[in-house]
């Protein structure tokens, strides 16, 4: 019996496929680089396909998409207090993300899948967020200056 030459197309595809997306590692933290409660690296830039790991590096923290601040279509992600979460970046764009108990102190991230198509309406968004900090009030607004 001889394989289809559409399955095998489609084995190719799919081995290509996980064979160049990557994995990437975000750790939530009480403490780094860019201050108290942040999630390090901040600023992640990762391929459309790529998966991201939220690594509980200190308790109590949470990593949740905000749909209002992602890529029209894409798949959203809560993560549990304290537990790992693994999300897979289905569409291109900038995607903003929070930890929810510590979204006041600006405990937010960024990751741009692909090229940041959406950058002009996440930064003119991105401000109604950055009023609800209580401190960092501007530290949003470095990350994105980050993004090209
Ligand atoms: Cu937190």
């Amino acid at each position: 019996m001889s394989i289809k030459p559409w399955f095998t197309a489609l084995l190719l595809s799919s081995c290509t496929q996980s064979a160049l997306a990557a994995e990437h590692i975000v750790q939530m933290k009480n403490k780094g680089s860019d201050g108290t409660m942040v999630f390090e690296p901040a600023v992640l830039k990762v391929a459309v396909g790529d998966t991201v790991h939220f690594e509980p590096s200190d308790p109590g923290h949470n990593a949740e998409s905000i749909p209002a601040l992602s890529p029209a279509g894409a798949t959203g992600w809560k993560g549990e207090m304290g537990q790992k979460v693994s999300i897979t970046l289905d569409k291109e764009g900038v995607y903003l993300y929070q930890c929810l108990p510590h979204s006041i102190m600006a405990m937010v991230g960024v990751i741009v899948a692909g090229e940041a198509s959406n950058l002009a309406e996440i930064k003119a968004n991105a401000p109604a967020l950055s009023s609800t900090f209580v401190m960092n009030k501007d530290r949003l607004q470095g990350y994105l200056s980050q993004v090209q």
